[in-house]
């Protein structure tokens, strides 16, 4: 099954928690990293008392669910140092499950697609690397991306 996950990282050596979360992930049993976009600068979004993000998303090839490569993202997350604090705040890594294939569910602990994927430009700009007509999984995004919010987003570099 294909999932997309989106990274975020403001804090400490940005670069280098990219490549670790990427690393981790090729780790999983049964799941492999078959793409990563490009990197993007970022100005926070949310929360304004905090430096600029990176974020890129990456694509997986996975043999787990959903709801398992969840739980997986979130033990990467606390393997790399992650601590949870203010509400969209500082963070050492994100790792949010975007798209599940095409599965739609909403549930306290998941929500597919990501409902924040849809207005955010730190997502959108990477996603837009990858699906370049911006349809994903049967969806079109394309709107999305012309309308997204007006939050600084510069390309960076790759990974
Ligand atoms: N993540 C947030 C809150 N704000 N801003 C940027 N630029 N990038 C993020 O990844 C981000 C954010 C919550 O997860
Ligand atoms: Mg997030
Ligand atoms: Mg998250």
């Amino acid at each position: 099954m294909k999932a997309v996950i989106g990274v975020g990282t403001n804090v400490g050596d940005r670069l280098q928690n990219i490549r670790d979360a990427k690393n981790a992930l090729g780790r999983v049993p049964g799941t492999k990293v078959t793409e990563v976009s490009f990197i993007y600068e970022t100005e926070p979004w949310g929360y304004d008392q905090q430096d600029n993000f990176l974020n890129c998303v990456m694509t997986v090839e996975t043999e787990l669910s959903s709801r398992a490569l969840l739980g997986v993202c979130l033990g990467i997350e606390a393997g790399i140092g992650r601590v949870r604090t203010i509400k969209n705040g500082p963070r050492i890594i994100d790792l949010d499950l975007l798209f599940y294939e095409n599965e739609t569910i909403n549930t306290p602990e998941l929500t597919l697609p990501h409902p924040r994927v849809i207005e955010r430009a730190f997502v959108l700009y990477p996603l837009h690397d990858i699906f370049p007509d911006m349809k994903i999984f049967g969806r079109d995004y394309s709107e999305n991306f012309k309308n997204c919010d007006g939050n600084t987003v510069t390309f960076y570099s790759e990974l």
